[in-house]
This record gives C-alpha cells, structure tokens and sequence, in this order.
C-alpha cells in the first residue's frame, strides 16, 4: 500500500531542496560526521543509535539492539514509539520520509526538538542516509508496519505497509557507502566500550550489541541499573576503595539533568570523568569546574568544622581532594554548547552554579550523615597535602641544583650534537641489553642514547615526590629537559621523538609498560602530541649465503621464505632473544635507521580506555590482570608490541 500517493506542487520544490541538501552531505561528509575515516564510519552507528537513546529519554522505550551484520552491514532496532508516518503538514509527505530525507530536520521540522543524547539534533537520521549505499527503515506504530527504502539518500520505495503488528519502534538496517568511506570495517571493541559506556550514562536501558561476522556469533547485553554508580564501581573494580557504595546525587531541574557518582581508592591517581548529553567532554568545562570547586569547599569546610585542619593550618588544595578520586559527572541540557579545540569542553555557564549549588548541598549532607567514610575521605587528603608539600621540597631541591651545575644532562647520556630539538631523537634503552651497541650504532648528529640503570619506580603506586628522587626516573627527566606533573613544559623538550628500546621478552615488556605508565601519569602531553615511540627491533633474520632479510613475526619468516621459493634446509634462521645480539651495525640499520626501521607510534585516543590499561597492567591485584592481558591481547599489542 502507497501511503504518500497524493503527491502536489510543494513536494516537487521541496523535494529539489531536499536532494540539494543531501548532495551537500555527500559532497562535503566531513562536515558532518568529521572525518571518512573508521571514525566517521563508527560515527553513522552513533548517529541511529542517538536516536533511539532520545526516544528512550523520552520514556517511550527502554531496549535498543545493535547488531553488526555480515559484510559490515547494521542493524539498529528500538522498541519506542517508532517515528511518526502520518503525511507532514508542510513537505507533504510522511514524517518518516522528512527525517531520512531533509537536513535539518529535527530543529526545522520536528517543533524545537532537541536531543539529549549527542546526536545531530535530529540531523543525524538524513545524514547516514545520505551516506549510505542503501537504508532501509521499518517503522512499527498504529497497528502496521511500514518500510522504506533509500538508495544514496533517495528514496528507491514509497513508504508501504508491509505488515501488521501490536508492537512499537524503529529499525533501521544501513549499509556505509564505499564510494564514501575509506574505511569500512566496523570495530566491535570499540563499539562495545563506546556503547557500554552509553549504558552506564543512561541507566535502565538495555542494549544488545551483536557481532555476526565471525562464524560464532558474538552477543554483549549492555544494562546497568546502578547507571554511573555501577560506572564507578566498574572504573574502581581492581582497586581497593575506601567506602562502598560510591557517593551518588541526582538532581533534575526544568530541562536539565545533574548526576554525579564518586568513589575513593588508595591510589594516588585523579580520575574524572565528565559527559554533557553522553558525549566525552575531555576538555572538561563548566560543569567539572562547579564539581571541582564544590566539592574542594566542601572538605575543607567540613575539615575545619570537626577540628581536622587547625586555625593555624592552610586549606586542603584541589588536588588533595582529588586524589585516589573516581567520579563521573553527567549532565543533561537542552542547549549544550561545546567548545575548545576539540569541541568536547562545556561552555553553558548556568550549568557551573547549578552543578556547585547541588554537590555543595549534598556532599554536606553525606559527610555528615557518614562520619566514618567521611573520616577515612579526610586522613587521605590531608595526607596528600602532606605529599603535596613534601614533593614541593624535593623539587625546590632539583631546581637548586640545577642551578648550581651548568650541565644537568645525566652522565650516562650520549647526547647528540645538533641542537634543534625537532629533528633529535632520544633512544632510551634498558642497561644491559643494548647501550653499547646502540651507542656504536647511532648517527650522532641526531641520535642520543639514555641507558636506564637502577631500580624502576611503580608510579601507579607512588606519589610525585618518589618520582622526582628515584634513580631510574630522574635522568629520564633531566635528558628530556621538560620536567614533570604541574611543571611540564613541553616548549622545553630537547627531543621531537622519545624513543624506547627494549627486548621483545618478558623483561622488555615490563620496562616498556612502566616507562609509558610514567610517561602516560606525569608527561601525559608528550604521548597526546605524538613524541612517544616504541622501537621496534626485529625477531628473526633469515639468510641464504649473503642474502639476508630480517623479518617481524614468525608469518613474516615464512613470508620471506615462500617468496624467494627457499626450500627446506638452504636457508638458516635466527631468532633474536635480545637486543644485545645484534651487531651495531644491524641494529643501526634494523632498528635506528629512519629510512629502514619500523617504529610504533604510542597514541591514547581514549582517555578512559588508556586509564583501564595502565591501572589494570600496573595495578596490584593480579587476577584480573591475566584476564585483562587475555581479554585485551589485541589492545595491549598495540602499545606493547
Ligand atoms: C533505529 C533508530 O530512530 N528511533 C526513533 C522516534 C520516535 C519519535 C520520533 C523517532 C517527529 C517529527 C521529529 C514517536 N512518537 N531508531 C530511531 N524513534 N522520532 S526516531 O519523532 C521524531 C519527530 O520529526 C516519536 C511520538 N513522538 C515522536
């Protein structure tokens, strides 16, 4: 049956309009979805699934299925109240054919409907149509269910009933159009992390996320009562905290929404997570700066009130209170206005008083209604203020020092001779497995090398001021010339890449994961501006007579040998155990030479799934480290090769 059969004058001009604007889309996507590449692709998916989290803060749905389909096709399905059909007053059409077919069609059309859930203000539906080599939408509403679809953007069917039914919602099955995306690919761990966390923020609804590619299909069901307090308790699950449950409060008011979880562990890391309408504002902004400043007030108050600060002592600092923090703050509003370089930094100044007002009333009432919690909260910060002023000492102490000696540079450095630091590179290598060779082996002119001696700090476990007189560490600090912590200056970095070399064994790994722990708690910028790398030395070297190939993997060997047609027996293998059995000249030419090495470059896109890898790898309950290492091989290959 044709639903939108009595097609009139208005509907040809506003259908011209209509394909101008997807045209747009198509000819600019960038503009809309950021980028065509995987996370552009990622981004279609979020767009659908927007929708329906709207529809389920609407109230009129609470289970929203994602399946990833063989040949990379999705299938987004909600049990809402399923998108409008009847015919739109102004295009003349039925509602479901504006949404998928005309930009803008939320703001415009939809009567000031707003989203609260990161999508594209009703924008986004039109968008991945647009964008898609096919979409099909099957609407269940008023007894029927209806189905369309769209080839590019364009509608290849009327809306036709093609059933009936009791139920209500929407599905939505798309297929990323390849003329379009560079990738097409879909990532079902980044997809689970980013959909579990949606789950966490919207508590209540349940998501199915599916996988049919592989040959045994793989099923994630997504649903948190305890939404962010279960959040925490996730973020918290290795750790040991000091109060259960975690601290929570809510708050709605008009048309926003105020929710904030938090929980204290006994390690010494600040770990804060901030979303406005679900999406990541790792830039913070307004409503983490009402969170911060409240809940430093609040301490202090309630610090002075019971005796635990003294007339004659100073306040606790922000970062006191913070420490051993995991809190999530989540807020919903109607008009979010994102801002900084990466658009994820709140600017809406209303919600700054309104977050401060809330945590401020209701931390008050915590802590005095739980004297216990609220004295174990308390002893910890005031021993981080303790530290606080113990590693202000220990670095008043570095400086005097480093005024006094002309050079600072550590005496096992082998520095470079040029000085512009963009072109240097700075090779930090384990003692004993190849500082000599790599010294042998360096083009001087821009190559350094730091050989690390001594005992390595586990800075997951220790406080500022450990770092600053550990042996292992503070050359590392001294060579790169950029301090650490509240001090870093990046303008200050003597090298443009920061270089680890270690063995491809156990030993290696380890000393890989603690320098990137390090650098990741104390020099986060330098991994976020792209300076940290990882050497990648070779495994095996095969040769034939003079010929000779080194090779990455034991694939790759056997790559190389079916290639040259080497049959059994000619050829001879040799596997490196370490850095130290290679020459300097290999390992100039495998390893250090730019034109011939392979290098990885250590990148954390996700702040939340780097912290996971770094509190998990380096945190002190091992059980769950092994089921980590296991779960996330992948993950922890790419920054520990
Ligand atoms: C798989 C993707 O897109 N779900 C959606 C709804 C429900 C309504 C709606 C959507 C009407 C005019 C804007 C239902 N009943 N899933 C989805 N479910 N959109 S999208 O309305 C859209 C507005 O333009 C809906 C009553 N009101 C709204």
């Amino acid at each position: 049956m044709l639903v939108n059969a009595n097609h009139n004058n208005s509907y040809d001009e506003s259908q011209i309009q209509v394909l101008e604007g997807l045209e747009a889309v198509r000819k600019r996507p960038g503009m809309y979805i950021g980028s065509t590449s995987s996370k552009g692709l990622h981004h279609l998916v979020y767009e659908i699934v927007a929708n329906s989290i709207d529809e389920a803060l609407a109230g009129r749905c609470d289970q929203i299925s994602i399946t990833i389909g063989k040949g990379n096709i999705i299938t987004v399905q909600d049990n809402g109240g399923g998108i409008p059909v009847g015919i739109h007053p102004k295009m003349g059409i039925p509602t479901v054919e504006v949404v998928h077919t005309v930009l803008h069609a939320g703001g415009k059309f939809g009567g000031g409907a707003y989203s609260l859930s990161g999508g594209l203000h009703g924008v986004g539906a039109s968008v991945v149509n647009a964008l898609s080599e096919f979409l099909i939408v099957e609407v269940a509403r008023d007894g029927h269910i209806y189905r369309q679809k769209y080839e590019r953007g364009k509608p290849v069917t009327p809306l036709e009933i093609i059933g009936d039914t009791d139920r209500t919602g929407t599905k939505t099955i798309f297929k990323p159009d390849p003329e379009i995306f560079e990738e097409l690919e879909f990532d079902f761990d980044l997809m689970l992390n980013r959909y579990r966390e949606m789950a966490f923020l919207n508590k209540g609804i349940k998501i199915i996320l599916t996988d049919e590619r592989p040959e045994e299909k793989v099923v994630k069901n997504l649903c948190y009562e305890g939404g962010i307090v279960s959040f925490v308790e996730y973020i918290n699950r290795n750790k040991e905290v000091l109060h259960k449950p975690p601290i929570y409060f809510e708050c709605s008011k008009d048309n926003y929404i105020v929710e904030i979880a938090m929980q204290y562990n006994d390690t010494y890391i600040e770990n804060i997570h901030s979303y406005a309408n679900n999406i990541a504002t790792t830039e913070g902004g307004t409503h983490l700066t009402g969170f911060k400043t409240a809940i430093t007030k609040v301490f202090n108050d309630y610090a002075r009130k019971y005796n635990y600060i003294k007339e004659n002592e100073k306040n606790l600092m922000g970062e006191d209170v913070r420490e051993g923090l995991t809190a999530i703050v989540s807020v919903k509003l109607p008009d979010p206005q994102f801002e900084g370089q990466t658009k994820t930094k709140l600017g809406n100044s209303e919600i700054r008083s309104l977050v401060e007002s809330i945590v401020t009333e209701k931390l008050t009432d915590f802590l005095e209604e739980n004297p216990q919690v609220s004295r174990l909260i308390l002893e910890k910060c005031l021993t981080a203020a303790r530290a606080r002023e113990a590693a202000r000492k220990a670095r008043e102490l570095t400086r005097r020092k480093s005024a006094l000696e002309t050079t600072t540079l550590p005496g096992k450095l082998a520095d470079c001779t040029e000085k512009n630091a963009e072109v240097c590179e700075i090779f930090i290598v384990e003692g004993d497995s190849a500082g000599g060779s790599a010294k042998q082996g360096r083009d001087r002119r821009f190559q350094a090398i730091l050989p690390l001696w001594g005992k390595m700090l586990n800075v997951e476990k220790s406080r500022i001021d450990k770092v600053y007189t550990n042996e292992k560490l503070l050359p590392v600090i001294t060579a790169l010339g950029t301090s650490i912590g509240e001090d870093f200056d990046l303008s200050k970095l003597r090298y443009g890449k920061v270089i680890i070399m270690a063995d491809a064994d156990v030993d290696g790994s380890h000393i890989r994961t603690l320098l990137l722990t390090f650098f990741y708690r104390y020099m986060r910028p330098l991994i976020e501006n792209g300076h940290v790398y990882i050497a990648r030395p070779p495994l095996f070297k095969i040769s034939k007579g003079k010929e000779e190939y080194y090779a990455y993997s034991e694939k790759e060997v056997e790559k190389i040998v079916k290639e040259k047609n080497w049959k059994k027996g000619e050829y001879v293998i040799q596997r490196y155990k370490g850095l130290g059995e290679m020459s300097s000249e290999q390992l100039w030419e495998t390893t250090m030479n730019p034109e011939t090495r392979q290098m990885l470059r250590v990148e954390v896109e996700d702040a939340l799934a780097a912290d996971e890898i770094f509190t998990t790898l380096m945190g002190d309950k091992v059980e769950p480290r092994r089921e980590f290492i296991q779960e996330n091989a992948k993950y922890v290959t790419n920054l520990d090769i």
